[in-house]
């Protein structure tokens, strides 16, 4: 049991089958079938299926009666022993036996083991022995015992024992021998089942051989050889087929030896080897084996168009590979060109890359390294206060990912540079470092437009991110104003300033009115068509650059100068009041203000009344003394100057007495009294004398003579 077990174990080698179509007899065949393949073939259960398809003819097989003086059909050419038969039926045709009683009464081995129960139709010339000999065929087996060594269990293959036959009463045997072989071989017919042939009858045959396994190593590998060695074929191999097949291409050597030295390959490849033992010129089964390369090194890796996020990298490599690995990101890359972009990266942080080659997934070569960092990102919210007239205050926020530091740039603009032209934040100049979210710039100019630019920094503050850009301002300063230069219809301004504007803003307010913006760039402003007399307020406000930006206002006031009113008129209501009444000035007309002084003077009375103010344009003055001339005037006051006057007189109503006084005429001169050019000389003395005395107010001299 044992043995059966571990028999059964045993693999079957993987036969192959071989027509051969040129005829031969069965020793020839089995010569060829040796030298070329293993054997002529075995019939087996197995393989006769296969083997017995499609035959158009018969084909001898690798079996014999007798082999090597073997019992008659039981070994095989190739020393299997037959455990299957498929004989035609009466096949093979067993021998006829010679009687004992034949002349020559030679001995002879007998082969055929035919059964007891059909012994007479399968083999009755056994039959016939048995009765010449007068035994049953138990005797015969108890005679025969000793001399054979039979297996019981497969009648088929129980040989039977070589008889001598001595007895000659036989004569009545019958001989019918004509299809007896004896030097017979197996034929498999068309249909599968075997028939004996003359052994040296020509036929088409069947070799069999067994797939080659042997065995192949590689060694040595570099970059570009490698040492194959194999097992040797079996039997008459003429040579070696070598083919080896990699990098696209195949090729093949004839080699004697059981190695090749393979040389010029190339680098990082699979190749794959064939070694084909040839014999009879047929390829044996190949024996395979595949190998890489190992690959060759990355070299001049570069980094190029560095982002916040993103790096390109490039390398060189010679040679094949089945990818790159990229490592240094967040996982490794898979890459089959020699360039790529990595993305996802962290703004302003180092990574350190390394490339190698890769084949068979696991088989690295020496990688090629680099270090580099990602662009920091942009600063967000940069805002500038803009409300300092010499100080620049800026904060921000932090931008994504890692800094150093923050470079913050701050530059005048000039008149063709807006911010957002300038790329680097270094063509600004005036630069300041830091590392928090603000910073403040002292001593500027007031009123001017600023470039400000704010840029992450990483690597030890050498690689700058993108700048943000923004334009910053200084509120302008206030203007000195002068004073004021009045004229009659027009106020002129004049300013000056510290520091920078775009323009002033000027206005002018009269009282209680609406006032007037107006702009300049000018350090002066001429307001006109201003009416006489009147107060007004004039302001100027610097403008800066930036809309809503603007120093505080300066404001400065004045009259315009007063001019008089056009007429004046004096009435007369009794004797001690005159009411005058005038016009507004032509220039000032509209104005809701104006003042007016009027006086009153008289020449006789040496008498003036004070100065009267009045918004009116009318006054009347009482308490005057009848029939007196009184000179008025009335003028434009606008705060400390006023206008020239413009006068009218008239007299108050005479309060009329009579004072006679007589005058007597006496003189040394004789009749100087009764001369009448006296009396009138005299008397026009006197109305002299009234009238160089009695100037402004009324008075009538009437002389009546009495005489
Ligand atoms: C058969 O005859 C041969 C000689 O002819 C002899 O050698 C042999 O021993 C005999 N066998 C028996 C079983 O008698
Ligand atoms: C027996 O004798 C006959 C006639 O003499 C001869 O033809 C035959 O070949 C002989 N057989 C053997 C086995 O010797
Ligand atoms: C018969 O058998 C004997 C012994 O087994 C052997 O020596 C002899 O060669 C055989 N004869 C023939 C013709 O096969
Ligand atoms: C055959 O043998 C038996 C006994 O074994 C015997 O009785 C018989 O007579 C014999 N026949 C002849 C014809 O010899
Ligand atoms: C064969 O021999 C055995 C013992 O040797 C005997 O018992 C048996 O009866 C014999 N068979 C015949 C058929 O003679
Ligand atoms: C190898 O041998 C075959 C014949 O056996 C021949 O046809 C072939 O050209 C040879 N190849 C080389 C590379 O020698
Ligand atoms: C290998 O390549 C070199 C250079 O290309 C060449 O000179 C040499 O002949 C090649 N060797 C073989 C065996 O092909
Ligand atoms: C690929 O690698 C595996 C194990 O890493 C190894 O078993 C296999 O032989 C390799 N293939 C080749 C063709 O070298
Ligand atoms: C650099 O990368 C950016 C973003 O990936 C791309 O748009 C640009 O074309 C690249 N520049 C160069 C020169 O490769
Ligand atoms: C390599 O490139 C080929 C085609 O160019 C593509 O089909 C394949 O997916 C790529 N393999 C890898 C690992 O990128
Ligand atoms: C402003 O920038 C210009 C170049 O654009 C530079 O020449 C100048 O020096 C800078 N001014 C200051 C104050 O940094
Ligand atoms: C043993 C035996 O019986 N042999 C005989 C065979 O036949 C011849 C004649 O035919 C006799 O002479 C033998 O005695």
């Amino acid at each position: 049991m044992w043995m059966a077990l571990l028999l059964g174990s045993v693999i079957w080698a993987e036969e192959q089958y071989f027509r051969q179509a040129n005829a031969t007899t069965w020793d020839e065949a089995r010569l060829y079938c040796q030298a070329c393949f293993k054997d002529l073939t075995t019939l087996t259960s197995r393989n006769v299926h296969d083997l017995a398809q499609n035959l158009i003819s018969d084909f001898w097989v690798g079996l014999r009666r007798s082999l090597n003086g073997s019992i008659p059909w039981s070994r095989w050419s190739n020393g299997d022993t037959v455990t299957y038969q498929n004989w035609y039926p009466g096949h093979p045709v067993p021998k006829v036996e010679t009687c004992p009683l034949t002349p020559n009464n030679t001995s002879m081995n007998s082969t055929t083991a035919p059964k007891m129960n059909n012994i007479e139709e399968q083999c009755p010339l056994v039959m016939e022995i048995l009765t010449c000999l007068n035994l049953t065929y138990g005797e015969l087996e108890n005679i025969t015992r000793p001399l054979v060594n039979p297996t019981p269990h497969t009648l088929y293959t129980t040989p039977v024992p070589t008889v001598n036959v001595t007895s000659n009463k036989t004569q009545t045997c019958d001989t019918k021998a004509e299809k007896y072989i004896e030097d017979s071989c197996v034929a498999l017919l068309s249909f599968g089942m075997w028939k004996e042939k003359q052994c040296n009858e020509s036929l088409p045959f069947i070799c069999y051989d067994e797939r080659f396994l042997g065995e192949i190593k590689i060694s040595n590998v570099s970059k570009s050889e490698g040492y194959v060695d194999w097992s040797p074929g079996p039997g008459n191999i003429s040579h070696y087929r070598v083919k080896v097949t990699g990098d696209n291409a195949s090729l093949i050597y004839n080699e004697t030896d059981l190695f090749k030295q393979l040389v010029n390959l190339t680098a990082g490849t699979r190749y794959n080897v064939q070694v084909y033992p040839v014999k009879c010129g047929r390829d044996l089964n190949p024996q395979n084996i595949s190998f890489y390369t190992p690959p060759s090194d990355v070299y001049d890796l570069n980094v190029k168009n560095v982002t916040t996020t993103s790096v390109e990298l490039s390398w060189n490599h010679s040679g094949n590979c089945d990818f790159y690995l990229i490592k240094g990101a967040d996982k490794p890359n898979k890459i089959n060109k020699t360039k790529t972009e990595i993305c996802k990266l962290t703004p302003g942080t180092e990574y350190t890359f390394t490339v190698s080659a890769v084949v068979n997934e696991t088989t690295e070569s020496v990688s090629a390294k680099v270090s580099t960092f990602t662009k920091p990102s942009r600063v967000r919210d940069l805002m500038s206060a803009d409300d300092g007239r010499t100080v620049i205050t800026v904060h921000w926020n932090a931008s994504e990912g890692i800094h150093s530091s923050y470079r913050i740039c701050l530059n005048e603009t000039s008149a063709c540079i807006s911010c957002s032209q300038c790329e680097n934040c270094n063509q600004l100049g005036n630069c300041h470092y830091t590392t928090v979210e603000n910073f403040t710039f002292t001593d500027k100019t007031p009123g001017k437009k600023y470039c400000l630019c704010v840029a992450a920094l990483t690597d030890n503050n050498t690689l700058s991110g993108e700048m943000v850009t923004i334009e910053a301002y200084t509120r302008p300063e206030n203007v000195e104003l002068g004073n004021l230069e009045p004229s009659d219809q027009s106020i002129f301004a004049e300013w000056t300033i510290n520091g920078a504007y775009k323009e002033f803003r000027v206005s002018i307010e009269e009282e209680g009115l609406e006032n007037k913006n107006y702009s300049t760039t000018d350090k002066n402003y001429s307001f006109e068509g201003l009416k006489a007399g009147v107060y007004y307020t004039v302001t100027v406000t610097t403008l800066s650059e930036k809309p809503g930006l603007e120093s505080e206002s300066v404001k400065k006031s004045d009259y315009t100068t007063p001019t008089p009113p056009p007429w004046a008129n004096a009435t007369v209501l009794n004797e001690t009041s005159i009411t005058l009444t005038w016009g507004v000035p032509k220039k000032s007309e509209g104005a809701s203000n104006i003042k007016y002084n009027v006086t009153c003077y008289s020449v006789y009375w040496n008498f003036s009344t004070p100065v009267y103010q009045t918004k009116e344009n009318h006054w009347t003055f009482g308490s005057l003394n009848s029939g007196t001339h009184y000179n008025f005037t009335v003028s434009v006051v606008a705060g400390n100057s006023t206008s020239h006057p413009t006068s009218v007189s008239n007299k108050t109503k005479p309060n009329r007495k009579t004072l006679t006084f007589a005058m007597l005429c006496t003189s040394k001169t004789t009749l100087l009294c009764s001369n009448s050019k006296a009396q009138t000389e005299t008397l026009n003395k006197l109305e002299r004398y009234f009238s160089e005395n009695l100037i402004g107010i009324h008075w009538n001299l009437t002389i009546v003579d009495r005489k």
